[in-house]
């Protein structure tokens, strides 16, 4: 990626409490006294728990004046994308929304929000949305430079009335059956969207349709594609094996930081 790194688009700097005020849900948390939602989360013991809260912690810090993933030109746009574990779920529910168009698909928002309801993909489509192209780094060896558009995952929250006081994390489950959890730091973080647009077209059943998790600042395990429901909560101890999410489980970190 460096011959492209003289094409990158420097990211407008912006602070912490410029990201805070803009972000209504957020702001509505803080308004209510929750003061706790930037906490360094504690997910396990032991060495690895250690690292991952070190590894975030240091990321964090040492991108605090760089708080966008780099974004790039479309130039440097990747002429295919590849689909990579997941492709296409056989999901029997799944398989006759994709028949349908996802025409009456809904994802349902619950826990710690003012008003939890369930959204269709137009629903989704007509929040503010974002357009980023950025860098998708597999864990697993790769990368590619995709456009994706989606929605910020803070604007659906702020549909869905804004987070309650306590809300520490977002719960992601997929039709496939996997799950991950973001901290609030991630949750608000402009380049955290719900994407169901890739490349300007849109996005396609191998990489995730109708909708996925774009987290930049993550590894791909972290980038959930075929989203099922989300959950705002206060302790992701219950999901799962309780390391907060399907892959931590497995022994990857649960911060997957790029
Ligand atoms: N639901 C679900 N999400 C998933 C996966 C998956 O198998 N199922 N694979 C992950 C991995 S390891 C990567 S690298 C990316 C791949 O996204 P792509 O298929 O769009 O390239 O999706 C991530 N999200
Ligand atoms: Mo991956």
């Amino acid at each position: 990626m460096s011959a492209n790194s003289n094409r990158m688009v420097r990211p407008r700097r912006v602070s912490r409490r410029r990201l805070l005020a803009s972000v209504p849900a957020l702001g509505g948390a803080l308004a209510t006294g929750c003061s706790d939602v930037f906490r360094p989360p504690v997910i396990r013991g032991g060495l690895i728990g250690a690292a991952d809260v070190l590894t975030m912690s240091t990321s964090r810090w040492l991108l605090a004046d760089q708080p966008l993933a780099r974004e790039f030109e479309r130039s440097d746009i990747a002429p295919d994308f590849p689909t990579w574990g997941q492709t296409n779920p056989s999901d029997e529910e799944y398989q006759r929304h994709l028949r349908e168009g996802f025409r009456d698909w809904r994802l349902p928002v619950s826990g710690l929000v003012e008003r939890p309801q369930s959204f269709s993909l137009n629903d989704i489509k007509q929040l503010p949305s974002r357009t980023q192209i950025t860098a998708h780094v597999c864990e697993q060896g790769w990368s590619a430079i995709a456009e994706w558009t989606g929605a910020p995952l803070s604007q659906l929250l702020e549909a869905a009335g804004g987070v309650k006081p306590g809300a520490r994390y977002v719960v992601l489950d997929t039709v496939d059956r996997w799950y991950e959890s973001i901290d609030m730091f991630e949750v608000v973080h402009p380049q955290t969207i719900l994407a169901y647009g890739l490349n300007g077209g849109e996005l396609p059943v191998g990489n995730g349709a109708p909708l996925r998790l774009r987290v930049e600042r993550q590894c791909g395990y972290k980038n959930l594609k075929f989203l099922k429901s989300i959950q705002v909560v206060d302790s992701i101890a219950a999901f799962g094996r309780g390391t907060g999410g399907l892959n931590s489980d497995f022994g990857f970190h649960w911060y997957g930081g790029v």
